[in-house]
């Protein structure tokens, strides 16, 4: 078995880390257009303001897209770009700058895969209530996601409803690293059963608007391992696996919570706040695919009580409480894995990790899978106008087999999108993490320009694609 023959060689990326523009033709601010200009918030106060500018080079990015051949490329919807207030008025221009891109791609041959939410939430809603932790979310939400429907329900088959909901919810509400800078561990898990219900409340409205689609949330899946075959190590892990993975995928695709998520997050004083009729609203939020956005896998191990009171205990610890009591209670602890490399920016890379990431979702949901993202984040340099990147080759290559792997293995893989097409901005990297085949210069003074260059990971993919993944 090999690829299939119309299997989805793309690329993705995100709206503000992209388009620039943001304060034109009508758009409204973003939690992270304000975010990012309060000082200290971000990699050197870096923001999205102008980003590669996207907004106004879609054509010229479009070109080196048909250039290579790319046969689907992944993009998001800036929310508060259609609605600037989050709700009420539409932006004309909002609705026509999506049209154009989307028309561009497909006078391309290149199939839109369109992400409702990557994150950019109108500033609007969280000043009014919060944003995620009001249960009115879900109203604005879903009149957003109608207007996308039918805007581009005719031309889009491809629909990702909630880009990674785990990260943006633990490093927003837990880890204090996104808007709006949070850490409890109640509110934590309010927002992710608020987000889910806005989740299954979409793809509910999807199948009446757009029924000929494909839709599914896209999930940071980190595969948990044990750090060794003792048993509590292996307990250890799969508790970690509820925590980090189950407590999202089963909801996403069961339309309910796992018995031993509810019970982990009871022993520490947890509870999710069912209302009726939430019950009913998940099962109809199953999915058509299961997105998965794969970087790397995590590896936990067993702790004693002792040892847990002393991590507990130590100096500079500034995890909230109940997120230590979470980890400690159940006793397990992330570990080192000796067996994998790191990036520049220590992330595990293990490109077996993404064959046992689509496995264990085969085999838990039978779904098919989407590959939404995954890639190499490096430091590239620019010389004579070209960056040898053979290291991404490499991470892609590696990765790629994985998923030809899975695939012989059984598991349904409908295409993959690499992370990402351009290098764009890194929500905690600014410019420097570059991810793209496309290099784009950010020097001091070609800044405004913002040329595009192509690397040689560029033409490694070109060829990957025209061979169908033959030519690995
Ligand atoms: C970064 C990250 C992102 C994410 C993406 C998640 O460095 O900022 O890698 O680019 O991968 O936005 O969906």
């Amino acid at each position: 078995m090999n690829f299939q023959k119309n299997f989805l060689w793309g690329s993705a990326s995100a709206a503000y880390q992209i388009e620039g523009a943001a304060n034109i033709d009508g758009k409204g601010p973003s939690i992270w257009d304000i975010y990012s200009n309060i000082p200290g918030n971000t990699f050197k106060n870096t923001t999205g303001e102008v980003a590669i500018d996207f907004y106004h080079k879609y054509e010229e990015d479009i070109s080196l897209m048909k250039e290579m051949g790319l046969k689907a490329y992944r993009f998001s919807v800036s929310w508060p770009r259609i609605l600037p207030k989050g709700k009420g008025e539409i932006n004309p221009k909002g609705i026509e700058f999506y049209h154009k891109v989307i028309d561009k791609l497909i006078e391309n041959n290149i199939e839109p895969i369109l992400t409702i939410y990557h994150w950019d939430l109108p500033q609007a809603l969280q000043d009014e209530y919060g944003g995620w932790e009001s249960r009115k979310i879900i109203e604005d939400f879903t009149n957003y996601c109608k207007i996308l429907y039918k805007e581009y329900g005719n031309k889009v088959k491809y629909w990702v409803s909630l880009n990674e909901q785990n990260i943006f919810t633990s490093l927003g509400y837990l880890l204090k690293l996104h808007p709006p800078k949070k850490s409890n561990m109640q509110t934590f898990i309010n927002v992710n059963h608020i987000a889910n219900l806005a989740n299954a409340k979409a793809i509910e409205e999807f199948r009446k608007h757009v029924p000929n689609g494909l839709i599914g949330p896209s999930f940071a899946y980190g595969p948990t391992y044990a750090k060794s075959a003792h048993p509590k190590d292996v307990l250890a892990m799969e508790n970690a696996q509820e925590i980090n993975n189950f407590l999202w995928l089963d909801v996403y695709a069961r339309g309910e919570y796992s018995p031993l998520t509810i019970n982990l997050l009871k022993s520490i004083g947890i509870t999710i706040n069912f209302q009726d009729g939430d019950k009913e609203l998940l099962k109809k939020g199953i999915p058509d695919f299961m997105g998965v956005n794969y970087y790397s896998t995590a590896t936990y191990r067993h702790i004693t009580r002792k040892v847990a009171n002393e991590i507990n205990n130590q100096k500079g610890n500034t995890v909230q409480s109940d997120v230590k009591e979470l980890l400690t209670d159940k006793l397990f602890v992330p570990a080192k894995n000796e067996f994998v490399r790191l990036t520049d920016w220590n992330w595990v890379i293990d490109p077996d990790g993404l064959r046992i990431a689509l496995r264990r979702i085969t085999s838990r949901y039978n779904l098919p899978i989407l590959i939404t993202e995954n890639g190499l984040g490096a430091y590239d340099t620019l010389e004579d106008g070209k960056v040898h990147d053979d290291y991404r080759i490499e991470y892609l290559k590696e990765h790629i087999t994985a998923i030809k792997d899975s695939i012989n293995d059984g598991c349904n893989v409908l295409g993959y999108c690499t992370w990402s097409f351009q290098d764009l901005f890194s929500w905690l990297n600014g410019y420097s993490k570059r991810y793209g085949f496309v290099f784009v210069d950010r020097d001091e003074e070609s800044q405004k320009e913002l040329k595009r260059y192509k690397k040689d990971s560029f033409y490694w993919y070109k060829k990957i694609i025209n061979s169908n993944g033959e030519d690995l």
